[in-house]
């Protein structure tokens, strides 16, 4: 497959197409030995992402991928470098790409598949699974994986397997030696089973042999570079290098002497990770063993059998056209037969037939393959909006709070619906409002425990008690983790066939601090409901640190993800009904609310739901070529009305938008621009089109977010009117509200200020 996409495909643009021919050769043992021998149909596997084309070329086998398309690696359309769940289709378990994350993803499948198994909320039809991470060595580098050990270990996660494909290489380099003795201490301190395959049969049976000890020692201690760079050079460098160390030992030269330089480095090079009974026998022993999770260190070669094994430079390597041919000659493969399945094997077709379809994992998973599918679950018409007493002020955060503790009492209708709710949150369940729902659903754990605060009648706000039965998963502070797991449960109507609607509560700054695992989750398409909560500069006495200024903008550019900032409780709710049911739709996607706990007064209003979802709606409508209006997004409502109420008294006509998600309406105008380009005739107006339609045709938006101000820069493209933004986009710092809006001119004066300069054309 590599090569062809790299030699035999036409290059049209001279790019280096690649493909990582040295670490899929690493670890085709390895995964034969799962695939063919081990898996079952009900475990999911995340496969290290640069072994994508060993994982469809197994497919390929299995009949569950054609040969056209091994045909099309890398290729617009074809199959993806990493393997992905979107774009590779049903077979992928876990998308791959950013090293890491992919592992760590196992371990919150493990437990999203416990939560719901001891919820009952498991298909008949679907056994449980386990959980299989394939690992570069150097995906260890990598701090989210011990994020996930730890966590995993809180959770007491089973039925886990890593297999570490150990070859000692990354991609610039060979790695220290003797790290492993260190990792493997960790993993066992985390309570894994660590089984080490260092030799295969070969090897082992050299070693039984007299002289075979000094042979063991003497791989044992060779560095891992110099095993590397002699595995590269071959057998008379194996030679060369044994004999200078071992020539006066009898037995090992009994071993050596009688073998060709090619038996020699077929011997040398003999390690566990490349033999398929080691392999095999290691992961039925683990099988046997129970659920522990298990690290399989697999001992192996980075560019196995092909001319660059061993090279420290193999990662991008690619075999020449010569090279290849060398390679076919040795593995009996003819011209015009390289797709065919069984080229170059001495056994039988029928029979090797007879063994595939015999094999465990060819059994389908379920009538509709291994992407699984779960019914919708039913979202009422509305959600309880929360009413602030009069004289009340309300925060988003709290009537996100509010509403969802409505839902937790399961009453009605919201029944459905609260059963399949699970929250997560990493170590902010309180500080973001979740403790009524914690307390009226409980916490998730495989073990029952009981709120040892509560026997012991000490007063708090918070029942913590832990049983199978909770509905919250509460994590530690790693915010990786979070959207790991959110990932996990966003993907259970697919992986484990049944529908969880996932809620994760991070402090909107720390979004940052797991952004990678957050895309991550968008990417494989899972589904959940983030809320980020508190924002901005209103976060005031917390200092710099705890104020995001560029989530409005990820949120903007983040696919499938669609993302939102209410700035109060009666678009809240409209939102976070929309959000459940959009979850859930098939052309749908995750949702985002980034909120504040910013108290302010609740407007009684009747609204638009569509408008609210489509991103804006007018608090006052402007006159028909009104010269300016006000657009404000989230918690800087106050300061904007004050605003538009003193700039009314000049300009009578001028509007005020309150603009509920800079996202949607800028894919909605992207979207209408790209049906008018493709000549859609009565295409109707994106939405921001439309209500910016009355206003004259060179008005002044003055635009104002506690965010970055990009996040509305762009409305003046959309009619081509004229755009003063004002937000953050230095770091914020401590004080109070009225300071930090003076000082980086969110507060009504600088609104004021921005509506007078473009009144008068300075815009
Ligand atoms: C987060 C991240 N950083 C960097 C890369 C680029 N990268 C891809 S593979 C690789 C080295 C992987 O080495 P290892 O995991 O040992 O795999 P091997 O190729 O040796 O099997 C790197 C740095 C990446 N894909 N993801
Ligand atoms: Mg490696």
């Amino acid at each position: 497959m590599i090569h062809h996409a790299n030699h035999i495909r036409p290059n049209r643009d001279g790019l280096k197409v690649g493909g990582h021919q040295a670490s899929c050769a690493s670890v085709i043992s390895i995964l034969t030995a799962l695939y063919f021998e081990v898996l079952r149909p009900q475990d999911r596997v995340a496969v290290k992402p640069h072994a994508g084309p060993v994982f469809h070329a197994v497919n390929y086998l299995l009949g569950r991928q054609t040969r056209e398309k091994l045909a099309t690696l890398r290729q617009f359309g074809g199959i993806q470098p990493y393997p992905s769940r979107v774009k590779d289709g049903p077979e992928v378990d876990f998308s791959t790409g950013s090293v890491g994350l992919g592992v760590a993803m196992t371990t919150f499948g493990s437990l999203v598949q416990d939560y719901i198994r001891l919820h009952g909320l498991a298909r008949p039809d679907v056994p449980a699974g386990r959980h299989v991470a394939v690992v570069g060595d150097a995906e260890l580098d990598e701090g989210n994986i011990y994020e996930a050990l730890l966590e995993g270990w809180k959770h007491d996660v089973r039925n886990l397997w890593w297999v570490v494909d150990y070859n000692r290489q990354s991609l610039d380099s060979v790695v220290p030696d003797r790290l492993f003795g260190r990792i493997e201490g960790l993993f066992r301190d985390m309570g894994w089973n660590v089984v080490t395959l260092k030799y295969g049969r070969r090897l082992q049976a050299a070693f039984a042999r007299p002289g075979g000890e000094a042979l063991r020692r003497w791989i044992d201690d060779c560095p891992n570079s110099l095993y590397a760079a002699l595995t590269f050079q071959g057998g008379a460098a194996w030679r060369n290098a044994l004999l200078a160390d071992l020539g006066r030992s009898e037995g090992a030269r009994a071993i050596i002497d009688p073998l060709t330089d090619e038996e020699l480095a077929a011997l040398m090079t003999n390690l566990g990770g490349h033999d398929i009974e080691t392999l095999i026998e290691a992961f039925r022993a683990a099988d046997a063993e129970g659920d522990q999770p298990t690290c399989f260190i697999a001992y192996t070669i980075k560019g196995m059998g092909l001319p660059f094994a061993g090279h420290k430079d193999n990662h991008a390597g690619l075999m020449t056209k010569e090279q290849m041919a060398e390679f076919k000659r040795s593995m009996n493969i003819r011209d015009g037969h390289e797709w065919d399945p069984f080229e170059g094997l001495d056994l039988p077709e029928a029979e090797l037939r007879a063994f595939l379809a015999s094999v465990p994992f060819a059994r389908p998973l379920a009538p509709e393959g291994r992407a699984l599918s779960a019914p919708a679950v039913p979202v009422p018409a509305a959600l309880p909006t929360p009413k602030a007493p009069p004289g009340r002020r309300l925060s988003t955060q709290a009537a996100f709070g509010d509403i969802l503790a409505e839902i937790g009492r399961g009453q009605g209708e919201l029944a459905p619906l609260a059963a399949r709710i699970v929250t997560t949150s990493p170590d902010v369940t309180v500080s973001t409002n979740l403790g009524p729902w914690v307390n009226r659903r409980g916490i998730f754990d495989r073990h029952t425990k009981n709120d040892v605060f509560r026997d012991a009648k000490l007063a708090s706000a918070q029942r913590w008690g832990m049983s199978p039965e909770g509905q919250h998963v509460e994590l530690g502070i790693a915010e990786q983790n979070l959207f790991l797991l959110l990932a996990a449960a966003g993907l259970s109507h697919s992986l484990y066939g049944a529908r969880l609607l996932p809620i994760g509560t991070v402090y909107d700054p720390f979004v940052n601090r797991g952004l990678d695992a957050l895309i991550y989750g968008c990417y494989q398409d899972a589904r959940f409901l983030l809320v980020s909560t508190p924002s901005g500069l209103t976060l005031a006495p917390e200092g710099g640190q705890h104020q995001s200024v560029n989530t409005p903008l990820l949120g903007m550019a983040q696919d499938r993800l669609a993302s939102f900032e209410p700035a109060h409780a009666d678009e809240l709710a409209i939102l976070m009904r929309w959000a459940f049911e959009h979850m859930q739709r098939p052309d749908g996607s995750s949702v985002w609310l980034r909120l504040s706990t910013r108290p302010l007064v609740q407007p009684e209003r009747r609204l638009d739901p569509a408008a609210v979802i489509a991103g804006a709606h007018w608090a006052v409508p402007p006159a028909p070529g009104a010269r300016i209006a006000i657009a404000y997004q989230g918690a800087v409502a106050p300061e904007a009305a004050e605003a538009f109420a003193q700039l009314r008294e000049e300009v009578p006509e001028a509007g005020l938008l309150a603009i509920t998600s800079p996202d949607r309406l800028h894919a909605g105008w992207l979207a209408a621009r790209r049906r008018a380009r493709a000549g859609e005739r009565d295409a109707a107006p994106s939405h921001i089109e439309a209500l910016l339609a009355p206003l004259a045709s060179d008005a002044a938006l003055v635009t104002v977010l506690d965010g970055h101000p990009a996040a509305h820069a762009w409305l003046g493209a959309v009619r081509g009117q004229r755009v003063a933004p004002l937000g953050v986009d230095r770091f914020g710092q401590a004080g109070d509200i009225p300071d930090l809006y003076r000082a980086y001119g969110l507060d009504a004066d600088a609104i004021l200020d921005a509506c007078a300069e473009a009144l008068l054309g300075g815009v």
